[in-house]
């Protein structure tokens, strides 16, 4: 078995040592990180949303899945920020209300890191008072919501109405699984991205204008 097929078993597995192991193997064989990521750990992590979906397995399982994701996610940190980079903007994310998932937001986090931004972190289950006093004291450019829920999609939309008023201030952008570009299109967010990649391009491209 390949290193990235290991790391993607250890994965599925929820084994935070091995996928730690063999994501350092990785490195060490001069794979570069975004290889790791997706043939890895990501794919991994889509095989256990896949089973978990049909009810093969249950959120302890994808806790422990998740976890170990984490762990591989360190590793592979310092190969995509590059510390040194000038900072081109302040970028403030958080996972809405209601809404735990956040190894999404992380990932996309990191590649906004690694592109040369700011990232302020705001976490997960985010009230809109909370995204309004991190917009209010640390005045990102851009303010990213990420919902991995149907469910918390309408506390998007309500954080996504209430920020309007800071609209002379701020872009704001959304993500997440069920998010799509016709619902942040309806709810007034500035632009919508599918992945952690195409959100460098699209915060690129808002902070260009
Ligand atoms: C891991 C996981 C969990 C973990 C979360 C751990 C953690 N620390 O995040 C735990 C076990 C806690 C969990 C709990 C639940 N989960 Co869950 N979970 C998942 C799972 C398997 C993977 C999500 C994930 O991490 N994907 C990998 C990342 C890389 O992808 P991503 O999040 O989509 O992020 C990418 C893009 O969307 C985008 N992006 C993300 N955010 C943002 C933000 C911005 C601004 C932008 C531009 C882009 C962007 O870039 C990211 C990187 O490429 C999914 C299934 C799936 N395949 O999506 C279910 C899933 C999301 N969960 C689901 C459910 C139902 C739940 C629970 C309600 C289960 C329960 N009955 O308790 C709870 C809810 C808890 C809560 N209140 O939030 C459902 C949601 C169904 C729905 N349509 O609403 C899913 C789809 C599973 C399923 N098919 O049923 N879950």
């Amino acid at each position: 078995m390949s290193v990235l097929e290991q790391i993607k078993e250890f994965v599925i597995a929820g084994s935070a040592k091995k996928v730690k192991e063999y994501t350092e193997q990785a490195v060490a064989e001069g794979l570069d990180a975004s290889t790791i990521l997706n043939d890895g750990l990501i794919t991994g992590m889509n095989v256990v949303g896949i089973r978990f979906k049909a009810n093969e397995v249950y959120v302890p399982e994808v806790l422990m899945s998740a976890r170990a994701m984490h762990t591989g996610l360190a590793v592979v940190k310092p190969l995509i920020v590059n510390a040194g980079i000038k900072e081109k903007g302040v970028v403030a994310i958080g996972t809405v209300q209601g809404d735990l998932h956040d190894i999404g937001k992380n990932l996309v986090i990191m590649m906004l890191e690694g592109a040369g931004y700011k990232v302020i972190d705001i976490g997960v289950d985010v009230s809109t008072e909370k995204f309004i006093q991190v917009i209010e004291e640390q005045q990102p450019q851009i303010v990213g919501v990420s919902a991995l829920l149907t469910t918390t999609m309408t506390q998007m939309q309500h954080t996504v109405e209430k920020l309007q008023a800071y609209r002379d201030k701020i872009k704001i952008i959304i993500g997440g699984a069920p998010v799509t570009q016709a619902f942040a299109d309806e709810i007034g967010a500035d632009g919508y991205a599918a992945d952690a990649a195409s959100t460098v391009d699209l915060v690129q491209k808002l902070t260009s204008i």
